[in-house]
This record gives C-alpha cells, structure tokens and sequence, in this order.
C-alpha cells in the first residue's frame, strides 16, 4: 500500500539519510551550565537545569520537518518535555496571548508564536533524536520543536521562553521576510509570495518599495518606519501593528488594506486609493490624507461592538480608537465618503 502524500505544497524529500543545517552552526560558547527559563507573564518564573528537563515526565514524538527552503524530512523522532507541562509549572497569566522562544547564540536569535498556537501545534522542548541526545548542531543539548510550522519556528539551543501580551517577531521574521504564521499547508513562506528571499531581503533593507506591485503582502508588526512606497500597488496588504512613521504612501493603492494598530505618525496619504482600508485604533497624528479617497475606510472597529464582555475584560480583543491631532489633514468631502458610524467617530474624536 501507498502511505497518503504528507508533502505540503512546493516541499521535496531529502535523502533518507540527509538533515540540512540550515542558520547558525553553533550555540554560543559560555562557562555557564545550561539552563531553560520561563519568564515574563507568568506567576512563576522557573529556571530548569538539563538534569531538571531529563528527570521530567518525558513524551516520544515523530514529527515531519519541513524547511522554508523547501526540503522536508518526514517522520523524525524526537523526545523531550512537553511545553504545555513546562509552562503549568510557570503559570502563565490570562494576558499572556504569544510565546517567544530565546536562543543561547550569538545574535540572541528567537522566534514567537500565538501561545495558543504553541499549545495546539504539541511544541515540544526537545533533548533527544531517534533516541540519542540531540546532536549540538541541530540544536542540541535543548531546542524546540514545533510540529505542523516551517522550521524556523524551531529554536536551536533554547534557553529562554517568555510569555508577551502582544507579539515580538523572531529573527528571520523581523529581519527576512519569513512570514510570521508559517503554516507549510497554506505555503505562508515570505511575507510576499511572489518574491524571492532575496528580493524581500532588499525591499525590507532599502524600505524603498516606489511603484512596486506587492498585492497582499503580509507585513504584520514590522518596523518600517520612513518606508517609501509611493506609487506602490498596495491592495489588500496587511500592515497590523506596524511601525510606519513618516511613512510615504503618495499615490499607492491601498485600497482593503490594513493598518489597525499601526504607528503612522506624519504618514503621507497624499492623492492614495484608501478605499476600504482600515486604520482602526491606528496613530495618526499628523498623517496627511490631502486627495485620498475613502470609501468604504473605517477608523474604529464596527464588530467590536460585538465583542463578548470577556474579551472586553482582557482586552483580547479590543482596539483602542485611531488617535488624531490638530495636524492630522482629511478632506470634508473624504469624509463625506464614509459610513455614517464612521464619520459620527471621526466627528467625536477629532
Ligand atoms: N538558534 C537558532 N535556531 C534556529 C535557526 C538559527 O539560525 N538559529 N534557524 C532556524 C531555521 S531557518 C531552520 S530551517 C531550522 C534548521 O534546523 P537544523 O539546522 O537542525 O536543520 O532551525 C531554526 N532554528
Ligand atoms: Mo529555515
């Protein structure tokens, strides 16, 4: 009998007997014995030595790897401690909605999820592979291993893990483009599907996107401040969270893009497609909307009057309003184009 295809989309096998190393080689080198911490929103910090995580109720896993770069070894075995076991030792606090994992290397280098997301996905704090302890250049003598995402959610040479309330992206999220949900079955690989690594390497570096067409892109929280995109061809980006200080979006179609809770202090709108964008709970203290169109554009949050009281108790789910100032320029007629709600929230808070 066939075994059922288990390769995500634009994923090839690698050799039976071949594991790529792919980042660092090596974990930084420190006198120091190992330790593995859980800090942040907890209720109890912990601090676990090796022999701790060796001695803890132990779980065998056989997981599929597949790497970004597109090659996939199935069916590993690893073993190691369960997340979820480690962190009810921590008791983490109800604001705690992502996890970052932190390694012992030179660049600190991380990566974080949706807390949730780590729970479901069986993350483990992995010590061993088919059965030996886990070589040092795989991340040995602790790494993570988080089934079911790209593998650079799988920290090698774990020593911190921190509960946030809002997210802090990983290294090759913030640096490269890697997009910061990884699942290989939606092929979530870059942030712009239709670039190379490379191409998005420079766009993120140079932050000069002028006249360039990355519909869709998926820049959640990055920081883009002083981005250059006039021009650009913006549809149904996705620009959550982001830092986009005097950023310059002249001209560009933005049109369903979004940019709740992003930082877009003296941001220039100036003649953009804004139609049905949303800027709920954004700053836009001196943004200038001078001959931009808003159609459709929402500055708060209409579901929100949806929200359970419980979301509203934790603040899950709940935007502030987009901030303006006396310096924050929109056309009486652009406001004329918005939703009545809308503009009864533009009339209140500016
Ligand atoms: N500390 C650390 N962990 C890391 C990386 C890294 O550069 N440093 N690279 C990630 C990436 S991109 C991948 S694909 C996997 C590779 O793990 P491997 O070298 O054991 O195959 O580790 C992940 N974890
Ligand atoms: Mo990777």
């Amino acid at each position: 009998m066939n075994q059922p295809i288990r390769l995500p989309p634009g994923q090839q096998l690698v050799a039976a007997d071949k594991w790529p190393l792919v980042g660092e080689r090596t974990p930084q080198k420190s006198d120091s014995p190992w330790t593995v911490s859980i800090g942040g929103l907890v209720g109890q910090p912990q601090i676990f030595s090796l022999d701790t995580l060796r001695t803890l109720p132990q779980t065998e896993q056989t997981v599929d790897i597949h790497c970004v770069t597109r090659w996939s070894k199935l069916q590993v075995g690893f073993g190691g401690v369960r997340l979820a076991d480690l962190l009810s030792a921590a008791k983490p606090s109800t604001k705690a909605r992502y996890i970052s994992f932190v390694a012992r290397s030179a660049r600190h280098h991380s990566t974080s999820l949706p807390l949730s997301d780590a729970i479901e996905q069986q993350t483990l704090v992995a010590l061993r592979c088919d059965g030996q302890p886990l070589a040092e250049m795989h991340g040995g003598p602790v790494r993570i291993v988080v089934p079911g995402r790209y593998f650079y959610k799988s920290v090698k040479w774990l020593t911190a893990i921190e509960l946030l309330a809002d997210d802090r992206l990983g290294y090759w999220e913030r640096e490269a483009g890697y997009h910061n949900a990884a699942d290989p079955w939606l092929e979530q690989r870059y942030i712009a599907s239709e670039l190379t690594k490379q191409q998005i390497a420079t766009m993120l570096h140079s932050r000069d996107w002028s006249n360039r067409e990355l519909r869709g892109i998926e820049a959640d929280g990055l920081d883009l401040a002083g981005l250059v995109a006039r021009g650009a061809l913006l549809r149904n980006a996705s620009f959550r969270r982001c830092n986009l200080r005097g950023a310059n979006f002249e001209q560009a179609n933005l049109s369903n893009a979004h940019f709740d809770q992003a930082v877009l202090s003296g941001a220039s709108f100036i003649n953009a497609d804004c139609e049905g964008a949303s800027f709920a709970g954004a700053d836009l203290r001196g943004a200038n909307f001078s001959g931009a169109s808003l159609f459709g554009a929402s500055f708060y949050d209409e579901l929100q009057q949806g929200a359970t009281s419980h979301e509203v108790e934790t603040g899950s789910n709940v935007f502030e309003p987009a901030k303006f100032d006396a310096a924050t320029r929109i056309d009486t007629a652009a406001i004329e184009q918005l939703t009545p709600p809308q503009q009864a929230f533009l009339g209140r808070h500016r």
